[in-house]
């Protein structure tokens, strides 16, 4: 149940070189529309300074980093929810991620072709947002029949889901994204599972150019329309795929050497973490030490079965120490006297930064 991060946005606008960048692989990046037709995934290691020094003091045999999923989206266009430019497929796999990467257009560059003709990121951002609240519109308008048909049966029930479903069907029908509605942890539940596009989380990547990182002053263009709760980053998403493609070591002083201030990559990661409320742990087993990624407040067993069902199933507690316990401690036997390993049980929730020891038995 890896959660994922979908990358979306219209034609053209960098979204397989963001990709490319992310994982440095090669998925194609191409000057044609629709190039990417499948959905192409990639995993993505996280950078975390703790996991190294852990490494250092616990010198486990093998060192794993978490990793978490971003997935390509083909582009969508005008139209895409009445099916223009295969968007009825596309718009599917928007469904099946977690939270979503929309990047926009800021460069200027004449070779590459605007599906518009024109590089306007904030236009771009309405297009596509449109198409994902008519999606919504769609999708909400479906269900209302289905429940009133039901409302036959058991009316008490289907007069809530009704109303539910009106809520949501005339925020969107006035243009306003689910994830905007000051919604409870019910209504949210409920519009996740009924899969709508609009309640996503989600961050907006704009692609600037070299010569301009401000986007021409479309970056603050953006932020001021999108407000606090949407954040936006400004990358450049060309040179982060060169910068990529470099021995680790010498990234940052290319990037410096361009003028940058930082290499992009890991914020639109440690952003991607912080959409899908995702908090790190590290587990130590069999002389392998690794980080994982898991929601916050995930119960003890359920993380245990990140690393293998079979912990999950046989869960009977976990040793747990804190991260910053063990990097100032440095030793099993000081942290031992000083009781800071805990032992805890099937109810606990394990939290950000606990270095766990699973015991099971199947
Ligand atoms: N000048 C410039 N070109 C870019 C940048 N990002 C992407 N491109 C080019 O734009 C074209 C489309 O990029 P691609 O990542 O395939 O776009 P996608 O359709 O959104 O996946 C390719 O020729 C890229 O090399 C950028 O930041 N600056
Ligand atoms: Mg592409």
């Amino acid at each position: 149940m890896a959660l994922a991060l979908g990358i979306i946005g219209m034609p053209n606008v960098g979204k397989s070189t963001l990709l490319n960048a992310l994982t440095h692989a090669h998925a194609e990046a191409s000057n044609y529309p629709f190039c990417t037709i499948e959905k192409n995934v990639g995993v993505v290691a996280i950078e975390d300074p703790r996991l190294a020094e852990l490494s250092a003091v616990l010198q486990p045999q093998e060192t794993t980093p978490a990793t978490i999923e971003f997935v390509d989206i083909a582009g969508l266009v005008r139209g895409a929810s009445q099916g223009e430019g295969l968007g009825n497929k596309f718009l599917g796999h928007i469904r099946e991620v977690d939270a979503l990467v929309h990047v926009v257009r800021c460069f200027a560059d004449g070779n590459v072709a605007h599906v518009d003709g024109r590089v306007d990121p904030l236009a771009d951002l309405e297009i596509v947002e449109t198409e994902l609240l008519l999606a919504d519109l769609q999708s909400l308008e479906r269900i209302e029949e289905r429940v009133t048909k039901q409302a036959k049966g058991k009316p008490q029930q289907a007069q809530v889901d009704l109303e539910r479903v009106r809520t949501l069907r005339d925020a969107v029908g006035q243009g306003k994204p689910l994830r905007r509605l000051d919604l409870g942890e019910a209504e949210r539940g409920w519009a996740r599972e009924y899969r709508l596009l609009s309640i996503k989380p989600q961050m907006v990547i704009a692609n600037v150019g070299e010569s301009a990182p401000d986007g021409g002053g479309g970056v603050a263009r953006l932020r001021e329309t999108l407000g606090p709760e949407v954040p936006v980053l400004a990358i450049a998403v060309q040179i982060e795929a060169e910068i990529a493609e470099l021995p680790p070591q010498e990234r940052t002083a290319f990037a410096q050497e361009l003028g940058l201030t930082e290499v992009g990559l890991p914020r639109v990661v440690e952003q991607g973490r912080r959409l899908l409320g995702l908090i790190t742990f590290y587990t130590i087993a069999h002389e392998k030490l690794r980080a994982w990624l898991i929601p916050a407040g995930t119960p003890a067993p359920q993380a245990a079965g990140r690393i293998h069902t079979d912990m999950e199933r046989g869960f009977i507690r976990m040793e747990v120490m804190s991260v910053s316990d063990v990097l100032e401690h440095r030793s099993r036997s000081a942290l031992q006297k000083l009781g800071l390993i805990r032992t805890e049980g099937r109810d606990y929730v394990v939290q950000e930064g606990d270095v766990c020891q699973v015991l099971f038995s199947v």
